[in-house]
């Protein structure tokens, strides 16, 4: 036992003992910051139990270092030295935390000494009473040092011991990293957002994974000159298409609403999920707007997006140039590269206000950031939506009813003519945690694969939500001065999960094919235009990156000084080539390239043995399709848009600020006066928050008990929150 206690002391009086007692008090200063300071939206015991390990193998990687020193003097100045460099990571960011609910990137700390400048005001304004914890540890030390009570172990450790505990540490790491990957896959590859790295590996790891990332779009970005534009714009104007005389300009001044359908593909408007015999319409109102002669319909609209699913769809429909191969767009260049977007262009050229409305956390995609080089005015992020609960949201947000039903509030207050987008989310896998209480009704699918099960109730849920949007606007009478724009963003139906859908869709499982998975690729976009008779479903075959200058052309602008990559498809000109993201996949009326096969788009037959004919026209669609995504890519990776000299003054992300956003709105229509064209100041400055009534599934079925058929399993068949795809 006294051989023990000996042992013990022995190992805390040596140099590693001194570096394992100082990681153990950085690992309890960071589950203190993790605890009360950070926002980490961690759910269920094994996300909590990466985070809880998290600071450990990095901690000991780091101050470890220190062992390689040999001299006493050094040894424990370079330990010292490097704890306190963690420490102060840990405590900047605990600050920047509470100001900026983000965490520290590398460009934050380049930034100007303006900014930083600022950062110590805020800094100090932020500082609280419990930060004396964060520095006890110092205290301690002081005092134990001055009493020359801290022991000293002046017997080094050789390289290979050292070497031992480096390697060590690197191998905690990689487990840490496993178990990451195991609850986020690819966490690394997409990015998703700075708390997700940060709550799986902790700060210093995201510090290292955010600098890889700065690096490479700095190397790329240093690399490119103003040179670069030249091929870029020359490709621009050859591949432009002029508008439409027809529809040039027939929603010019109006309002616009986008409305992003999460994961919902096109298959699902007119369908009618066959459940024991009865047929259910899965989007009735989507349908209705389907066929409406207030809507311009595409029936060969195509997702273009790849691993940055909703922000690749999110960049194209704001930009008109693509999404990256590899990872996001938004979270490696959207917050650094000059842009030129929607609501930048619209505030420019016509005086339109911009808000986007999401019901999740404001960093995810690195929303925060990259909207502000979009010119977005304000982002209402779930901080400002009623309290998220297990009741009325999932991991990835607010459910859309109340979303919708919270944004009002903030929408009413905008100045018109505005430019919004509104996310929703509740559609999205795995399709069967989203909706509880008495949402839960419209029946689920009878296939082996739960989540296809789920997917028509949630996309009727969403379906439901857009209807109870649209009364809103036509209650208020801001319908007739409005344009609205529906799109989903990319398949809810992964292609490994295809042929168990198969039958659904009365094809069969067994002959399933890439054809096949490359016509699911298909997502509803439709174009509102109230009052409009010339409506009608049009068959052209384009993708998401050609919105924005469709969009633009409607409104009266032409798209042609911008760099944008896609083509009015409202143009007769239009070249009908869908570049697909992964490399040799594209669609056209004629021809498909899909997963390394060739088919007739018409027919789905494969083509094996193009003859001379076909080769010809294949390497003419080859060509510009290639051409396009290298247009993009060197736009996006180059950071070409800073070269642009086309009038428009570059947009600067610090004029923008997302906080207290309804205060901002307020002062607004105080010094607009009578001016002021709000839809608020507009109705006798009366809200008209009351006029969004989302009625329950429940409430609406209630009444036509035959269409009800409760299935209580839709919230609660599945037991994780947290599943991926
Ligand atoms: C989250 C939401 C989902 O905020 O937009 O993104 P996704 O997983 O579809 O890319
Ligand atoms: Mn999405």
């Amino acid at each position: 036992m006294n051989k023990n206690r000996y042992l013990l002391s022995k190992i805390f009086r040596s140099r590693i003992g001194f570096i394992l007692i100082l990681v153990t008090i950085y690992w309890i200063k960071t589950l203190l910051a993790y605890l009360i300071d950070f926002d980490l939206d961690t759910k269920g015991f094994y996300q909590n139990f990466i985070l809880f390990i998290n600071p450990l193998p990095i901690g000991l990687l780091f101050l470890g270092l220190a062992l390689y020193v040999k001299p006493t003097k050094w040894f424990y100045r370079s330990v010292l030295l490097l704890y306190t460099l963690l420490f102060l990571w840990l405590f900047s960011n605990t600050l920047y935390f509470r100001e900026f609910s983000d965490y520290i990137s590398i460009s934050t700390m380049l930034a100007s000494s303006s900014v930083a400048g600022g950062l110590l005001q805020t800094t100090i304004k932020s500082l609280r009473i419990w930060d004396l914890l964060y520095i006890l540890d110092f205290i301690g030390f002081a005092y134990f040092s001055f009493k020359k009570k801290i022991p000293i172990d002046s017997k080094p450790f050789n390289h290979r011991a050292s070497f031992a505990v480096t390697a060590l540490s690197i191998l905690f790491f990689s487990i840490n990293l496993f178990l990451a990957e195991i609850d986020r896959p690819e966490l690394l590859s997409r990015g998703f957002s700075n708390t997700y790295i940060v709550r799986a590996l902790g700060l210093p790891s995201f510090l290292g994974y955010n600098a890889y990332q700065t690096y490479h779009a700095h190397k790329d970005r240093s690399e490119a000159s103003a040179d670069d534009l030249v091929p870029v714009q020359d490709y621009v104007h050859q591949h432009y298409v002029g508008p439409n005389k027809d529809y040039f300009g027939m929603a010019k001044g109006k309002n616009v609403f986008y409305i992003h359908l999460e994961s919902l593909q096109q298959f699902i408007i007119d369908y009618k999920l066959t459940v024991d015999g009865t047929e259910h319409e899965v989007t009735p109102f989507l349908n209705s707007l389907y066929h409406s002669n207030e809507t311009f319909a595409f029936s060969n609209f195509f997702n273009q997006v790849k691993a940055g699913k909703t922000s690749d769809a999110e960049t194209m429909i704001e930009t008109s140039l693509f999404g990256l191969n590899q990872g996001s767009f938004m979270v490696q260049y959207g917050g650094s590269n000059t842009q030129q977007a929607a609501p930048y262009i619209l505030a420019q050229e016509a005086g339109y206000t911009s808000a986007v409305f999401h019901g999740n956390a404001a960093s995810f995609w690195n929303r925060n950031n990259t909207y502000k080089q979009w010119g977005y005015n304000y982002f209402f992020d779930k901080s400002y939506f009623t309290e998220a609960t297990s009741e009325n949201s999932f991991q990835y947000g607010l459910n859309d009813k109340v979303m919708l039903a919270d944004s009002i509030q903030y929408l009413e207050r905008l100045q018109q003519p505005f430019y919004t987008k509104f996310i929703t989310v509740s559609n999205h896998y795995p399709y069967t945690t989203s909706l509880s209480g008495d949402e839960i009704g419209f029946p689920l699918a009878d296939t082996k694969d739960e989540t296809i099960n789920g997917y028509f109730a949630t996309a009727n849920y969403l379906d439901a939500s857009v209807k109870a949007f649209f009364d809103y606007l036509k209650a208020t009478g801001l319908y007739k001065n409005s344009i609205i724009v529906l799109y989903g963003d990319h398949y809810g139906i992964s292609n490994s999960r295809n042929p168990s859908l198969a039958p659904l869709l009365g094809a069969n499982s067994e002959t399933w094919s890439d054809y096949d998975n490359a016509m699911l690729q298909r997502v509803p976009y439709m174009i509102v235009i109230p009052g409009m008779t010339k409506g009608r479903i049009i068959d052209t075959f384009g993708g998401e990156i050609d919105a924005l200058p469709t969009l633009e052309h409607l409104l009266g602008i032409d798209s042609k000084k911008y760099l944008h990559v896609g083509q009015d498809l409202l143009s007769p000109d239009n070249q009908q080539i869908v570049a697909l993201r992964t490399p040799g996949n594209f669609i056209t009326p004629e021809y498909t390239s899909y997963a390394g096969k060739l088919y007739h788009t018409q027919t789905g037959e494969e083509i094996t043995n193009p003859d001379e004919d076909t080769l010809k026209k294949l390497e003419v669609i080859r060509t510009s399709v290639k051409n396009q995504l290298a247009a993009s890519d060197a736009i996006q990776t180059g950071d070409l848009v800073r070269f642009l000299d086309n009038g428009l003054p570059t947009v600067n992300p610090k004029n923008y600020s997302y906080l207290d956003s309804l205060k901002a709105l307020e002062a607004i229509e105080a010094e607009l006066g009578n001016e002021s064209t709000s839809l608020y100041s507009k109705n006798g400055e009366k809200s008209t928050v009351d006029l969004f009534q989302a009625p329950s599934y429940r409430n609406l079925h209630e009444s036509n008990p035959a269409s009800t058929s409760p299935n209580s399993s839709t919230s609660s068949s599945s037991s994780s929150s947290e599943k991926k795809e």
